[in-house]
Order: structure tokens, then sequence, then C-alpha cells
């Protein structure tokens, strides 16, 4: 087998949750370029009809269900459709997720509440839910989506800062207690991706002008730009891989850079 074949995905089967748009579907995408046969789902039929198209328009055949990732009994009854009807899970990517930026005196408990249940506490569920399959195929990967605020923090992002935090460490001890079984949890940390998630911090101003927090971050980032979601996909691929199995409990950060300058001198 040559050196490359490591990084094929052909034949496994890779659950992307909340990936009818955004980072979730740009990491499908080039998983099904690899080989992968495409699982994703989103909170409702509409979203999961749109991704269906989208995914058709890029011509991979996918299979969408509705789940909320923060309900278990949701994600364990889609884990058994899943199964059924399309096979056992060998990569599970937890994508899915939600921000709120209010400051932290201002925001209310169910507000702090609902970003901890999307961003930490789905995807402990969602892999309690497939590691059992992965374990009886003998391997399995999952790769959870942190962000630079599982290192950083800033003004009005207290939950999603908590959250990512602590999907950091949860990667980590997935890692520690399912090693064993020839599972690899990693995380992809992303820096700043255009997506519609970031949209608010790259409106233009009334008077035409650059959002602030638009400069800010070509500021700090050495590149200068903000990221594509397209630029995580090579990190992804080689993270659902065999050309990873020696690769657990790491998050890798794909940020330009940010992570590691103090930023331009204004
Ligand atoms: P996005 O454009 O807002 O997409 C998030 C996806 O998650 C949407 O499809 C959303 O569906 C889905 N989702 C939200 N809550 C869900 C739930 N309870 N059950 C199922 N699906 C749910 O965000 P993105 O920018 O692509 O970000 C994807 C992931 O990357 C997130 O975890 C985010 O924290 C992380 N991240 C983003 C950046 C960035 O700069 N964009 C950087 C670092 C990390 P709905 O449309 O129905 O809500
Ligand atoms: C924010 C942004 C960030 C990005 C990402 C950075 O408001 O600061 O939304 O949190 O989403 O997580 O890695």
């Amino acid at each position: 087998m040559a050196f490359i074949d490591n990084y094929s995905l052909q034949g496994k089967i890779a659950w992307v949750t909340g990936a009818s748009y955004g980072i979730g579907f740009a990491i499908a995408s080039a998983y099904a370029e690899a080989g992968a046969v495409i699982v994703f789902n989103d909170i409702n039929q509409e979203l999961v009809d749109k991704g269906l198209t989208a995914y058709e328009e890029k011509g991979i055949k996918a299979h969408g269900y509705v789940c909320d990732v923060t309900d278990e009994e949701q994600v364990q009854a889609t884990v058994e459709k899943i199964n059924h009807e399309v096979g056992v899970v060998d990569i599970l990517v937890n994508n899915a997720g939600i921000i709120k930026r209010i400051p932290m005196t201002e925001m209310k408990a169910e507000d702090f509440r609902q970003v901890i249940d999307v961003d930490l506490n789905a995807p402990f569920i969602v892999s309690k839910a497939v590691i059992p399959g992965m374990m009886k195929k003998g391997h399995g990967k999952i790769i959870n989506i942190c962000s630079m605020m599982s290192e950083l923090g800033r003004e009005t992002v207290s939950a999603y800062a908590a959250a990512k935090g602590g999907l950091k460490m949860l990667t980590r001890n997935i890692c520690a207690e399912y090693g064993q079984y020839n599972i690899q949890c990693n995380g992809i940390g992303p820096g700043y991706i255009a997506t519609p998630q970031t949209a608010p911090l790259r409106e233009k101003q009334e008077d035409g002008s650059r959002h602030p927090f638009d400069a800010f971050i070509c500021s700090r980032t050495p590149a200068g730009r903000w990221l594509n979601a397209e630029e995580l996909q090579g990190p992804a691929v080689f993270l659902a891989s065999d050309a990873s199995n020696a690769v657990n409990g790491h998050i890798l950060y794909v940020d330009g850079g940010i992570l590691a300058y103090i930023g331009k001198q204004p």
C-alpha cells in the first residue's frame, strides 16, 4: 500500500453534526472526496433538505437526519437509524455549535446553559452514543471542533469560552479512556473563519466602514486575513484518517498563527 493511501477515507462512515452549511459542510465535503460515506444532521427538516441539496450540487449523496444533538433520546435514536440505514459510524465530527455574545453580567443563566448544552454537553452525548459501535469495530475517530476560545478569553463570550475550554478537556479524556480500543479523539481549533456564525463580526458599519472586530482580527492574524472553511479540510481529513493513528488527545489549531502572535503594532 502506498503511503498516501493512509490519508484515504474510502469505505468509512463519517457523521458530521450540524453540517448543512458552514465549517461542518466544508469538512463533510472533503471527507466525501476522500472516499467517506457522509452522514449529517441538523435541527429541522428544512435545514436537512437544504443540506441534502447542497451536497447533491457537489455530487455527494449524503444521508441527512433531523436531530437536536442536545437531546440524548434523539441522538440515541439517530444512531440506531444510522446503524440500520447506513452502517456503524467510523468517524464522528462534533461540529454543531452556537455562540451568544453577551457581557457576562448581562447574560441570563439560561443563555449560558444553552451554549454549554450545544457546545459541550452535546459532544459528550453524541460521542457516548457512537463509541460502543467504534469499540465493536476495533477503531474509531472522534474530532471535536474546538476554538481559539479553548485557549483564550475575550469580552462577551464567557459561555462559549467555558464550553470550548471544556471541549478541549473532554477531547483529552476520551483519548485517555478509549485510546485502548484504537479510538483516537482529537480537536481542531479553527481561527476566525468567515461563516454565518461570524458574519456579525464582519458586517459593514452604517457609514460603510469595516467592522472594528474585522480590522482587529486581521491585526491579530499573521496572514492579516480571515480564514475560510476550506482551509480546515486538510487537517480534518488527516485527523479522520489512518495517517493520524498515533495522534490522540491533541488539539490541532488551524488559526493562521493567531496563538503564536502578539499582534501587529498599530
Ligand atoms: P454555523 O455556521 O453557525 O453552523 C453551526 C451549525 O450547527 C448549523 O448547521 C446549526 O444549525 C448547527 N446546530 C446548532 N445547534 C444545533 C443543535 N442543537 N443540534 C444540531 N445542530 C445544531 O457555525 P460555524 O461557523 O460553521 O461553526 C461550526 C463549529 O465550528 C461550531 O462548533 C463553532 O463553535 C466552531 N468554530 C467556528 C469558528 C468560526 O470562526 N466560524 C471558529 C472556531 C470554531 P442551525 O442553523 O439550525 O442552528
Ligand atoms: C467570537 C468568534 C469566535 C469564533 C471562533 C474563534 O465571537 O470571538 O465567534 O469565537 O467563532 O470560536 O476560534
